[in-house]
């Protein structure tokens, strides 16, 4: 299993098969835990998803080349300058981050190898570019781990951006960080009075206590400042993302297991159909020779019946159902039937060398009769026995995927997963998931300050 993306696909594929074999309630309660996972915001890989975003000209690829410790984007005094989005993303970026930029058609990327668990986008301006609306910003931060806002000395207030797009979008208050960039411009008293007029103004728009950084991301001749401080609180962040992603996880397993027991398929999938259908199969046809008694049918009778009867009890309730309609007990009684009357004494079993090789009732073999139980009862059942076999297939691969990924993220997320350990459902890493702590912070919730100086 890859990433939690690909989890969430696998629980699609449990939910789907498990259609008409789980009960409905179950199959609802499965299907709405589902469902909150994937409304959960911000990107569901490992990597933590930032976009930068902010008036023309505040620093945004500066900064972005200041986080990577080079110059990785180009930056310019012409405005506008980045046109076009761009992302740098680490090196070999897991799956679902190249899903991300090709649904955001973000076609240009950087892969380097200062961030190895954070992807940085790039945004061209808000204020001059015709097309960047503020649905699309909306629309973006649901799908990404959080937004740094830049600001510079000299526009920090201007209405379009505080009206149009931050009060707009105060909601996702908490998917914010800002940034006040070009501070080597300020004098450090001014410095003091920007910063909290600021403050002030995003409060106005609906963000109290914000994450405010103060930076220098490209200042002439000097090194840039608050850019350790900035990247502090971003590893802050991918920790938080950690403990959620492991929730997630968690989450995922509880919902393939609730399934998976709901199907009888948790502790193993095997009803032994084959290896008893041959036995059940092999007697029957010895018993209902060409001088049977009626007794000897009974007896043939009971045989298929019971049969029939354990692997409705081990299919589970609805399974169960399926499996007592097609062999009900006229289904039963008309297949003996036929037996009997097309029973001729070629049919008497004859101990052969396939019997002795094969250690199989020899009859279940030659008997031509053998199509006409196989036709009436054994392929409907192998039918309704397969449904259920693709399910408890599902059921294993989500949950060994589902303790790969925790084992992974709860470890080392540049280490290769190790599956050899893990091969069954039965196994405790499937329960494992459960974090001792809450997720990141809800809709809504404040994030504490965290000023940069
Ligand atoms: N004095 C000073 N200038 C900076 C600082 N950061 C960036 N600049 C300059 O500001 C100008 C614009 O920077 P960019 O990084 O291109 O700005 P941008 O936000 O990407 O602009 P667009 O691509 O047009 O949206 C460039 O000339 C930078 O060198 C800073 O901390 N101090
Ligand atoms: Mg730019």
């Amino acid at each position: 299993m890859r990433d939690v993306p690909e989890l969430l696909d696998a629980i699609d594929l449990v939910i789907a098969r498990a259609q008409g074999i789980v009960p409905a309630d179950v199959l609802g309660g499965a299907e709405q835990l589902a469902a909150e996972i994937r409304d959960r915001r911000g990107f569901l890989g490992e990597t933590l998803v930032l976009a930068i975003a902010g008036g023309t000209g505040t620093g945004k690829s500066s900064l972005v080349n200041a986080l990577a410790g080079e110059i990785v984007t180009s930056v310019s005094v012409l405005r506008p300058h980045t046109d076009e989005p761009f992302a740098v993303v680490p090196e070999n970026p897991e799956p679902a981050v190249t899903v991300l930029l090709d649904t955001l058609d973000i076609a240009y990327r950087h892969e380097h190898e200062a961030f190895t668990r954070t992807a940085i986008l790039d945004l061209p301006d808000i204020d001059s570019i015709a097309d960047w609306h503020r649905e699309r910003v909306e629309d973006l931060i649901p799908r990404v781990d959080g937004v740094i806002w830049l600001f510079d000395p000299d526009k920090y207030r201007d209405p379009i951006v505080h009206d149009e797009f931050l009060a707009q979008l105060s909601e996702h208050r908490s998917q914010f960080i800002f940034a006040l960039n070009k501070i080597d411009k300020l004098r450090p008293a001014d410095l003091q009075t920007v910063r909290q007029d600021l403050l002030d103004t995003l409060a106005a728009d609906g963000y109290l206590r914000p994450a405010l950084f103060a930076l220098a991301a490209d200042p002439p001749g000097i090194a840039p400042r608050g850019i350790e401080l900035f990247r502090e609180h971003v590893t802050e962040r991918i920790d938080t993302k950690t403990v959620m992603l492991r929730k997630v996880i968690g989450d995922s397993a509880r919902i393939v297991k609730l399934i998976g027991e709901a199907a009888g398929v948790w502790r193993g999938a095997s009803v032994d159909f084959e290896a008893s259908w041959e036995r059940v199969r092999g007697e029957v046809l010895t018993g209902i020779g060409a001088s049977s008694t009626q007794a000897d049918r009974e007896d043939a009778l009971c045989r298929l019946e019971d049969l029939t009867a354990l692997i409705a009890v081990k299919s589970g309730p609805l399974l169960g159902e399926a499996v007592r309609s097609v062999a009900d007990r006229q289904a039963i009684e008309s297949v003996v039937a036929e037996l009997a009357t097309s029973a001729t004494s070629a049919d008497v079993p004859s101990d052969g060398l396939w019997g002795k090789l094969t250690g199989a009732e020899p009859a279940a073999l030659t008997d031509p009769r053998a199509g006409i139980l196989d036709e009436a009862l054994g392929r409907p059942l192998r039918d309704i026995l397969w449904k259920r076999a693709l399910l408890a297939a599902t059921v294993t691969h989500a949950a060994v995927g589902a303790a790969q990924l925790d084992d992974r993220i709860g470890n080392d997320v540049l280490q290769t997963p190790d599956t050899a350990d893990v091969d069954h459902p039965d196994g405790d890493d499937a329960t494992k998931p459960d974090v001792p702590m809450e997720a990141t912070s809800g809709d809504g919730a404040e994030i504490s300050s965290a000023e940069g100086q």
